[in-house]
C-alpha cells in the first residue's frame, strides 16, 4: 500500500544556505505510517501549487518568530530573528494545501503563522506583553519544560488524544496567539489563559503550540500522528 506522503516545510541557516528540519518531524511520521519529504524554502512561490499537488498533507513546524509586519505590527526588540521570505512561502504552501483539500498539522510557529495568514495577531513575547508566572519557554541548557492545558471536551483534538483535562505538553516558545484568525476555533489553553490549540471547522487543519512530535513516548501524541497519516490517506 502506498503510504501517504506528507510534505515538511524547512527552516534557513546559515544565511539561507542551509535549509533543514529538525528530525524529530520525519520520525514521528515514518513511525505513524507516513513517507516525508522535506520542502525547501523558494522565493519564488510560483512552484507551490505542483509541490502540494504531490503531496497527502502538509507538516508546519516550529521554527523563528513570524515576521510582525505580516500582522500590521512594528517589530519589537523582544521579537527575535524573523525570515519573511519563510513565512510567506510557508504561507502560500497552507493556502495551496488548503485549495486542495490536503490536511494540515501545524506546530507551534506552525500555528502561529497559521493565525497570521488567516487575519489574526501574535503577542511578539510573551513575557512583555502577557501578564503571567508561567515560563513557556525551553528550560536552560535545551532541557524540555512542561505545563498542562485544558482542551475543549469537544474540540476534534480532545477526541484524538481522548483526554481534555490537565492535557501534559512540553512547551518551548515565547511568541503564542493575541487575537484569533477568522474561521478558526481556540481549542486548548495553558492554565494562564494562553493559546496553546487551535482547529478550523471541518478539522482538516490542526494545529498546537507544543510539540507533539517530541513526546512519541506518550501514545496519545502517536496517535495524534496517526490520526493526521490516516485522514491524509483518504
Ligand atoms: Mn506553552
Amino acid at each position: 500500500m502506498k503510504k501517504p506522503v506528507i510534505g515538511i516545510t524547512a527552516v534557513t541557516a546559515f544565511n539561507d544556505k542551509l535549509h533543514a528540519q529538525r528530525v524529530t518531524y520525519p520520525e514521528a511520521v515514518w513511525a505513524a505510517g507516513g513517507e516525508a519529504v522535506l520542502l525547501p524554502c523558494n522565493s519564488d512561490k510560483s512552484n507551490c501549487a505542483q509541490i502540494v499537488s504531490m503531496l497527502d498533507g502538509l507538516l508546519v513546524p516550529g521554527g523563528a518568530d513570524v515576521a510582525p509586519e505580516l500582522y500590521g505590527e512594528e517589530k519589537m526588540d523582544v521579537c527575535g530573528s524573523t525570515f519573511r521570505f519563510e513565512d510567506e512561502y510557508d504561507m502560500e504552501l497552507i493556502k495551496e494545501a488548503v485549495k486542495q483539500g490536503k490536511p494540515i498539522l501545524a506546530i507551534c510557529r506552525g500555528m502561529q503563522i497559521m493565525n497570521v495568514l488567516y487575519g489574526g495577531t501574535l503577542y511578539q513575547d510573551i513575557p512583555t506583553q502577557y501578564e503571567t508566572q508561567q515560563n513557556h519557554s525551553m528550560l536552560e541548557g535545551g532541557v524540555e519544560n512542561y505545563h498542562t492545558v485544558a482542551l475543549n471536551p469537544d474540540s476534534l483534538l480532545a477526541k484524538i488524544l481522548g483526554q481534555h483535562k490537565d492535557v501534559k505538553v512540553n512547551t518551548s516558545h515565547h511568541q503564542a496567539v493575541k487575537d484569533l484568525a477568522e474561521g478558526f476555533t481556540i481549542t486548548g489553553r495553558a492554565p494562564d489563559g494562553i493559546p496553546e490549540a487551535m482547529e478550523n471547522a471541518d478539522g482538516s487543519i490542526i494545529c498546537m503550540q507544543w510539540h507533539p512530535e517530541r513526546m512519541q513516548d506518550m501514545e496519545m501524541y502517536r496517535n495524534l500522528f496517526r490520526y493526521f497519516i490516516d485522514k491524509c490517506r483518504e
